[in-house]
């Protein structure tokens, strides 16, 4: 390692498709960046294409590499999530000296960030596992950076991260999230939510296509309308580009063409299964996960195709009328996909003693990400007026919001179930914000099954202590 060639404020190991376009985008904003990949191939290219994008260091060999960065080093790994970040990170640790920064800025599962990190502080080097959202073409022009890892490490780290992420109002679209996993914790939550996000839209759009019969461009209209009022957000714009396609082939739009089975590459399934791990219900995102893996039974589906409906109710008379139902239904089952995200984001904050600040995260996800909306400031507004908020329903905005879109929701609901349209994303927020708004829960009886079958005694409301039925001997009760 020679230390005159110690050049470049950055490195980034991994050149496919994100990595290249965050080295680009870090060389455009005047960093100095050294490039590495496994196979050389990638730099070469990179460096063939986008040269001119900036001052780009060619390294070969890892060593090489490292070498050519400037102390304390910064080394962005974006490979593949799971082993092979494993494999380059033993690699660059091994030629890294205490200081010196480890940014694993894949798609990791937090508990493999808690894991690393600890590794990494025991050898004195700072490991920062970063969400970052945005796709390709966020990561080139501008994503939302999740940065998680030591405090200190920020400082040093913060400028240059915060310098190529997107800005909404002035502000980064990139925080110091907290310790260890949380940067990723926080990623793998938003990817829920974009998952819950994406499964609303679809089930408004196929109510408009079934229960509507409004052909595609006119459903791709309606979207783009709805783009400029209350859900202005990335994901409606690009529905309305989406549905606007026609497929050269056929002339059909292109929707139709394309096979309905969603795949998912986890952070969704990430998502619940540490929902449920924290016993906090993401019903929204759990339906996403589990309707996207419903759709890809293809076998299955196809073999129930003639299964019988009953009977089905007619079409809604008044087009204009549900198209403004389905739109305050689609709202509302937003908050609640968010309001769950939130309260996942706390619990995980109390587990693992990260002392997460919501608002922060509604600030960066304004922009550079997949969630982006116009609505998260109204989120951010809500944690400045209350950091302590309960449910995010219950901040006077969005509890006045649901509470004026509760009527068209019920419909919504009422009239997809009645047509034998599947909406298990509208339907499970709506009973979700029922369950939690309810004076009493049938989770008294299940504690009285509970303590029937298995003595596990129940509470009164009357008074205090623990209680059981002695259900086999007279039916008395006793205090536990
Ligand atoms: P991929 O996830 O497809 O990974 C390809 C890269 O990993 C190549 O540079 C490849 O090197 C390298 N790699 C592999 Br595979 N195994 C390796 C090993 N054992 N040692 C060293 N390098 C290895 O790339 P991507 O789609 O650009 O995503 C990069 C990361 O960013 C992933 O963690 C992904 O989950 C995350 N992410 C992706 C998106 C997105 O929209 N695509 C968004 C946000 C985050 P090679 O060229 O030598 O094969």
């Amino acid at each position: 390692m020679t230390e005159t060639a110690a050049r470049a404020q950055i490195g980034v190991t991994g050149l496919a498709v994100m990595g290249s376009n965050i080295a680009r985008n870090f060389a455009r904003h005047g960093h100095t960046v050294a490039l590495h990949n496994r196979s050389i191939a990638k730099t070469d290219t990179l460096i063939e294409k986008h040269g001119t994008d900036g001052d780009f260091v060619r390294t070969e060999t890892m060593e090489e590499f490292v070498g050519a960065l400037q102390k304390p080093r910064r080394v962005l790994i974006m490979v593949k999530a799971g082993d092979p970040t494993d494999a380059v990170i033993e690699e660059l640790a091994s030629l890294m000296e205490e200081g010196d920064i480890i940014i694993d800025g894949g798609n990791s599962l937090y508990t493999d960030t808690i894991r690393r990190e600890a590794a990494m502080s025991k050898r004195g080097l700072n490991f920062v596992g970063a969400g970052i959202s945005g796709g390709e073409e966020g990561a080139l022009n501008g994503p939302s950076i999740m940065p998680g890892g030591p405090k200190e490490s920020y400082e040093s780290l913060g400028p240059l991260l915060e310098s190529i992420s997107a800005h909404v109002d002035g502000e980064p679209c990139c925080t110091h999230i907290g310790p260890n996993g949380a940067g990723h914790f926080v990623k793998m939550v938003h990817n829920g939510i974009e998952y819950a996000d994406m499964q609303l839209i679809g089930e408004a759009y196929d109510l408009m296509r079934k229960a509507l019969d409004l052909p595609v461009a006119e459903i791709a209209d309606v979207f783009r309308e709805w783009n400029s009022g209350d859900l202005d957000s990335y994901l409606v714009e690009i529905t309305a580009e989406v549905l606007s396609q026609i497929d050269a082939e056929t002339g059909k739009p292109l929707v139709d063409v394309i096979v309905d089975a969603a795949g998912q590459k986890g952070t969704g399934r990430w998502t619940v299964k540490s929902a449920l791990d924290l016993g906090i219900p993401t019903t929204g995102i759990a339906e996403a996960v589990f309707a996207r893996a419903l759709s890809s039974a293809t076998d299955q589906r196809k073999q129930a195709k003639g299964l019988a409906s009953g009977t089905l109710a007619a079409s809604p008379t008044d087009t204009k009328a549900f198209v403004d139902d389905i739109n305050k239904a689609l709202y509302a089952s937003k908050v609640v996909a968010y309001a769950q995200g939130f309260d996942q984001i706390a619990a995980g904050s109390t587990e693992y003693d990260w002392d997460l600040h919501p608002g922060d995260l509604a600030t960066i996800w304004r922009g550079g990400c997949i969630i982006r909306a116009k609505f998260l400031n109204r989120i951010r507004d809500a944690y400045a007026e209350n950091p302590e908020l309960p449910s995010l329903l219950l901040a006077p905005y969005f509890r006045e919001a649901v509470e004026n879109a509760v009527d068209s929701w019920r419909r919504v609901v009422a009239t997809a179930t009645t047509m034998g349209i599947p909406v298990p994303a509208f339907a499970s927020s709506l009973s979700y914000y029922d369950a939690l708004r309810a004076d009493r829960l049938p989770a008294a009886l299940t504690q009285g099954l509970r303590d029937f079958f298995g003595a596990h005694t129940y509470q009164r409301v009357d008074k205090e202590g623990t209680f059981h039925t002695l259900w086999g001997e007279g039916r008395t009760e006793i205090e536990a």
